[in-house]
């Protein structure tokens, strides 16, 4: 009953079979940003989403799926069973739970990792070769919990990490000096959070090193003033999710750069949380934080080698002790 019929002398061609799936774990706020931002962007030819709330999760992918006639086509499943993610190339997890009134830090995270062992384990059944890309916070902690209990190989297992930090960091430099945020290279590393290091030193603005420029022409510059950026960048989640109640936009279009770096095969680089034992002597445990990452249809390709600091070195490896901190009280 093909609504189709074949020219003359050639049978209907079935559709190629090549094709991309890309699963979104948890469909609250991050989940659904991310979600719309890969269809609008036309990312994969397939989209999963898969939450705890069956209701919820259904309305999303009808409203999803209504709008089909204004968006690439791409087919869009649902489902609380993870089988509907089987044979995934990418899987997102954005899935978490919410902080209760007067609950500590530790223990939102033990019911978190609680969580990952209810997802992880039956995403990376239904589909072992794929890339996991850990949204859930505290980012760090969750993308190595999420390692561990995926078995993958580490270039498969990434954490969004401080890319999102670094996009505030570049919005804000570009801010006040009055350019496009595109032009601005700039890196924020380790902690996504509060011990997140800025990399003044590498700073450059199409492709002027900001900081040396500054020093050559004798303009002087105050440590404050680049320490109240990065504070603005830290303070930047607070503050939203004070005046909105979660953030959810640029999450969406950070993740959603990556899956285009990873799925495209871009090799781009972008700031992202990988096992960094033994890189920028970072020691003391396997440890995920940010580095500046290679990413490409593989997963991380490899780490650039990033001029640091004395000061941005010693900064990172304080951002390492405070991840394995949470580590050690946390078991793991
Ligand atoms: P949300 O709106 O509460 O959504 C979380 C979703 O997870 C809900 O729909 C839940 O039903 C679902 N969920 C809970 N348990 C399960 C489960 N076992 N299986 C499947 N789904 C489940 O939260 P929001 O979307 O605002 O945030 C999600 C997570 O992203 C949080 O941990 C945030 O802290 C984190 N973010 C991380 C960022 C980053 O840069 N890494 C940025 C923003 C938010």
């Amino acid at each position: 009953q093909a609504f189709f019929k074949p020219i003359h002398g050639s049978a209907l061609p079935s559709s190629s079979n090549r094709r991309t799936k890309i699963s979104v774990i948890g469909a609250g706020n991050v989940g659904m940003a991310i979600a719309q931002t890969i269809l609008t962007q036309d990312l994969t030819d397939e989209l999963t989403l898969v939450d705890a709330k069956a209701d919820k999760l259904r309305g999303e992918m009808l409203d999803l799926q209504h709008a089909a006639a204004f968006l690439p086509r791409t087919k869009i499943n649902a489902s609380v069973d993870y089988a509907v993610t089987a044979g995934s190339d990418l899987c997102i997890v954005t899935a978490g739970a919410r902080q209760i009134q007067g609950e500590s830090r530790l223990n939102l995270l033990q019911r978190n990792v609680a969580l990952f062992r209810n997802i992880i384990p039956p995403l990376a059944n239904y589909s072992p070769d794929a890339i996991l890309l850990i949204v859930s916070n505290p980012v760090d902690v969750l993308t190595y919990v999420a390692w561990k209990l995926s078995g993958f190989p580490t270039n498969r297992v990434i954490g969004t990490g401080t890319n999102l930090d670094s996009s505030r960091f570049r919005f804000l430099i570009a801010d006040h000096l009055d350019v496009n945020a595109q032009d601005v290279q700039a890196f924020i590393v380790g902690e996504h959070g509060d011990s997140s290091v800025a990399l003044w030193s590498s700073i450059s603005v199409g492709g002027v090193p900001v900081l040396s420029f500054l020093e050559k022409q004798q303009i002087a510059y105050e440590k404050e003033t680049l320490e109240s950026i990065h504070k603005a960048v830290v303070d930047s989640a607070y503050e939203v999710i004070s005046l909105k109640g979660y953030t959810s936009w640029a999450i969406g279009y950070s993740a959603a750069g990556l899956a285009r770096s990873i799925l495209r095969d871009q090799r781009s680089i972008h700031p992202v949380s990988v096992l960094a034992k033994g890189l920028y002597g970072v020691e003391g445990g396997d440890v995920f934080l940010s580095l500046p990452a290679q990413l490409g249809r593989g997963g991380v390709l490899g780490v650039t080698n990033v001029h640091l600091t004395d000061e941005e070195t010693r900064r990172l490896r304080d951002s390492a002790r405070t991840i394995l901190e949470v580590h050690s009280q946390l078991g793991l």
